[in-house]
């Protein structure tokens, strides 16, 4: 038995920090749902399995339904079999299911609405449909009953959608599903959707593909579906993860503590996302604090590098310094930050050589600054100027957060 085994494609969500710039990351999904199901064609695959939030909501644009199973009918040869999730649970006749396109659905599409089997080259499919959008119940169960009414010997295949349940990551509503749950109901293979990220579980019977097009910049395991082939009944699945996805979502940081560095950084890491500048979405994390003559023409460049892209933001995290006038201004109202600031300039100066241009009226002796260092749990051969200077912004701008 081969097949595929995806999830979460959720299909016409609505992208809403993207503005109009959305409908290109729906259309993006759309191509993928075709890349994959041509990835189903060339491999053979008995199945093509969506396991749960193939849509992001029951209340789905049409457009976006018919361009689905226009997709499917495209690949007449592929057998798609479609399980509700709870992005779009079987909720009765309300539901994205039971609309037009999937009543009239061309022949090698199947909506599992209820639970059941279907009997898949020699071997079964036994299906565990989500019909709410939260339960404490594990979906999973079903399979255990399910699993004894079918020929001994045969392999077996379940899908289902729902939570893993891994002590402390989990919504007891979620939809819990044992991590054992597969050899608890004698599978040889158990499909399930919901997470985002990739995940293998039950000695590699379990399997979670995440989304095929990632969706935040948090996930680092989305983008694929599964091939998976079985050998027979008792025999360990082989589970090849297969990349689909074409969005690329990625954060950088840009930090004006070092400008010149900062810039080529980027630029490098960038020039590897401009081939494709229509299909990656970045995010650039601004930091640090500098002079308006600084933080001007650095922003003026960042927006220069980021235009030839269609997704891109500028997070700026920055603060302005202070000039030498407000500085001497907070340091003579507080005498005990203008002490730490010297000995900060004191310590930088003993350990890395920087230039003490205000050294206090009792400055730290070496042998003061050595038993600092030596008590800090800081390897001293790795520290440089820009690790003083950022405990000075630090130190400064958690001083003007207070007061
Ligand atoms: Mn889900």
């Amino acid at each position: 038995m081969k097949l595929i085994h995806s999830a979460d494609w959720q299909l016409g969500c609505r992208f809403k920090n993207f503005g109009e710039k959305a409908e290109l990351l729906r259309q993006a999904r759309l191509k993928t749902l075709r890349r994959a199901l041509e990835e189903s064609r060339a491999r053979q695959a008995d199945a093509f399995i969506i396991a749960g939030d193939l849509f992001d909501d029951n209340e789905v644009e049409e457009n976006i339904v018919t361009a689905a199973v226009a997709a499917f009918a495209d690949f007449p040869e592929v057998s798609v079999y479609i399980l509700p999730g709870n992005h779009d649970p079987f909720t009765g006749p309300a539901s994205v299911w039971n609309r037009k396109a999937f009543l009239d659905a061309p022949a090698n599409i199947r909506v599992f609405r209820e639970a059941g089997f279907v009997e898949v080259n020699g071997g079964f499919l036994l299906a565990s449909p989500l019909h709410q959008k939260q339960s404490t119940l594990d979906p999973s169960l079903k399979f255990v009953e399910m699993a004894k009414q079918l020929p001994k010997g045969s392999s077996l295949v379940g899908v289902t959608h729902g939570s893993l349940a891994i002590p402390g990551q989990y919504q007891p509503n979620d939809f819990p599903i044992n991590l054992q749950a597969a050899t608890r109901a004698d599978l040889d293979y158990l499909g399930v959707g919901h997470w985002h990220n990739w995940q293998v579980y039950d000695n590699g019977r379990l399997v979670m593909p995440g989304t095929p097009e990632q969706d935040s910049f948090e996930q680092t395991g989305a983008g694929s579906i599964a091939h998976v082939v079985l050998d027979g009944h008792g025999a360990p699945p082989r589970v090849e993860q297969v990349g689909v996805g074409s969005v690329r979502w990625r954060t950088f940081g840009f930090n004006l503590l070092d400008p010149e560095g900062a810039r080529a950084q980027l630029q490098a890491a960038v020039a590897d996302l401009s081939t494709e500048p229509d299909s990656a979405v970045i995010r650039v994390r601004m930091q640090g604090s500098a002079t308006q003559e600084v933080l001007v023409p650095a922003r003026e460049w960042l927006g220069e590098l980021l235009k030839p892209f269609q997704f891109s933001r500028l997070q700026d995290e920055t603060s302005v310094a202070l000039t030498r006038a407000e500085l001497e201004h907070l340091k003579a109202g507080h005498p005990i930050l203008a002490q730490v600031l010297a000995d900060l300039d004191q310590v930088a100066a003993f350990s890395v050589g920087m230039r003490n241009e205000n050294p206090a009226p009792e400055p730290l002796s070496p042998s003061q600054v050595d038993k600092v260092l030596n008590n800090a749990p800081i390897d001293r051969s790795e520290l440089t100027a820009a690790h003083f200077e950022l405990a000075r912004q630090l130190l400064l701008q958690k001083f003007q957060e207070r007061t």
